[in-house]
């Protein structure tokens, strides 16, 4: 009996010590709102139109997915979002796919990458980073994008 008991405290402290050593503690949070997605890839060839929803993440974060937009390329998702912010580079990852129904798969219609580093690094004694109007532009062209309200903090 006590021999289990010992055991299950071994284990106790074995997993205590795995979770401090893994867990990365977030020092904050960052919300961003999916705006506009304008002229957007058509993927939906004899059907005209793609299906557009967006797909983010920042690094650390699952990924999170707005609602599918249908038969459209130019867009509004007026979506918000929530990441945790973590110490380390911060990028926002931006994926546009296409809704495929049926046996097809959904098509990559974009994806691009913001830095939210170039933009702002929170401090102490200025906490919120806040820029509104962010191309996520793909293919580095100005006129294939989606738009972002983007706000970061530290707790
Ligand atoms: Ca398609
Ligand atoms: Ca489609």
């Amino acid at each position: 009996m006590a021999s289990k008991f010992t055991f299950i405290i071994f284990l106790f402290a074995i997993l205590c010590l795995l979770s401090h050593v893994d867990a990365k503690k977030a020092i904050g949070s960052v919300k961003v709102v999916v705006l506009d997605g304008e002229e957007l890839a058509d993927k939906d060839r004899g059907a005209d139109l793609s299906d557009p929803y967006v797909r983010l993440w920042i690094d650390g974060n699952s990924k999170k997915t707005t609602t599918v937009k249908k038969n459209t390329l130019n867009t509004y998702w007026g979506e918000t979002f929530f990441f945790k912010y973590y110490p380390g580079p911060h990028k926002l990852h931006v994926e546009v796919w296409d809704r495929d129904y049926g046996r097809d798969k959904d098509d990559l219609m974009g994806k691009a990458v913001v830095n939210l580093d170039n933009y702002c690094k929170p401090t102490a004694a200025a906490p919120v980073c806040s820029v509104d109007g962010v191309f996520a532009e793909f293919d580095d062209s100005h006129f294939n994008y989606v738009l972002l309200d983007l706000t970061w903090s530290l707790f």
